[in-house]
């Protein structure tokens, strides 16, 4: 399905075209050495932010370093592509770095032949300019799990060993009906299958918010992945999806525990320090032409709600369990605080 189009099918997605390994000890053929990969995002793709949040919390910024592009996205042979922008802080249209405009030119460097999907989040080999992987997911884990040495003192353990079972099973109903399910309700080709990916969709929000109504976290007492892939799509919920994807059976802030949860991880050094809603809101509502032709930028709802007392605490838990928070944002990756947006209404 191409994103700008009128959706004639139901959205597909296809495993990673590329998913080479990048570890320590190099086991898979990649080793993990500072400033040698790059990572390529988009500050409105949930995926990309999964990546991201993991990248922050486990310190590896100075290791990977990071790369973003341009919400609005160009059309590049009818398709749109992520493109660096000046506007977007790229001098020249050019990543400083691999010295590209587009991101598919590291899915070219790497195999000339391709004519898939590019997507972000993607892992880009900076010697080489090639691509090294489109697979968010093993990239994600593999940072939390594979980096060590890399990674600071006080680092989470976003994995731990006898919680991954639960975390992949609570991870395959949040992903097939929520992170995927919003889309699949914003791309439904007819009615039918609105109705259907909604109705899921809101079932397991609403299990969710069962499950979060005593416990603070998704599974165990400190924030784990289960967490992260959870609010990649919560933060944009009420600003994307509520209204753009007609995700609106209810708004995220009617849900007590799933809202207050949110807010917890919001104001949790790594979450909502790495949220954009400006972005957000500009690449959905104007990206999708298919399904919003006017392309006009719905403006609401006030970050500012983000920041209100969430009262969590008093559930127990700990965000990092015996690890500590990250420290600040490095220069030049900072995004606006909820404060700093334009204010919403009249
Ligand atoms: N590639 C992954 C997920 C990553 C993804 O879908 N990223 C979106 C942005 S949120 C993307 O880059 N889509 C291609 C486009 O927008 O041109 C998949 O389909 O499982």
């Amino acid at each position: 399905m191409r994103a700008n189009r009128i959706p004639t099918e139901e959205i597909k997605r296809e495993p990673a075209a590329f998913d080479d390994r990048v570890t320590a000890d190099g086991r898979y053929g990649r080793t993990a050495e500072p400033g040698r990969y790059r990572l390529v995002i988009n500050r409105a793709c949930p995926w990309a932010h999964r990546t991201v949040i993991t990248r922050r919390l486990m310190g590896l910024e100075d290791t990977i370093s990071l790369a973003v592009t341009d919400p609005k996205q160009e059309i590049i042979d009818g398709d749109p592509h992520w493109v660096f922008t000046e506007e977007t802080g790229s001098p020249g249209d050019r990543d400083p770095v691999l010295g590209i405009h587009a991101l598919r030119e590291a899915y070219l460097a790497r195999d000339p032949e391709y004519d898939g999907g590019v997507s972000v989040p993607g892992l880009v080999d900076v010697p080489s300019g090639h691509l090294v992987s489109n697979d968010y997911d093993r990239f994600a884990l593999d940072m939390a799990t594979e980096w060590g040495g890399l990674t600071r003192e006080g680092a989470p353990d976003l994995y731990p060993e006898p919680l991954r079972d639960e975390i992949e099973e609570i991870g395959a109903g949040v992903y097939r009906d929520v992170n995927n399910g919003v889309y699949r309700s914003g791309f439904a080709p007819d009615q039918e299958r609105y109705d259907r990916a909604v109705d899921r969709l809101f079932a397991r929000l609403d299990e969710m918010e069962e499950r979060l109504t005593d416990r603070r976290y998704l599974v165990g007492d400190h924030i784990t992945m289960a967490d992260i892939r959870l609010f990649v799509t919560l933060v944009r919920f009420d600003a994307a999806y509520h209204g753009h994807f007609k995700c609106n059976i209810r708004k995220l802030i009617e849900y007590p525990a799933l809202w207050a949860y949110a807010r917890d991880l919001f104001q949790t050094p790594g979450f909502g320090d790495t949220t954009q809603f400006d972005h957000i809101r500009v690449h959905y509502y104007w990206v999708h032409e298919g399904i919003n032709p006017t392309r006009i930028v719905a403006r609401g709802p006030d970050p500012r709600q983000w920041l209100t007392p969430h009262g969590r605490e008093a559930l127990g838990g700990s965000p990092f369990g015996g690890g500590t928070a990250p420290g600040p944002v490095p220069a030049g990756e900072r995004v606006p605080e909820p404060g700093e947006y334009r204010p919403v209404g009249p």
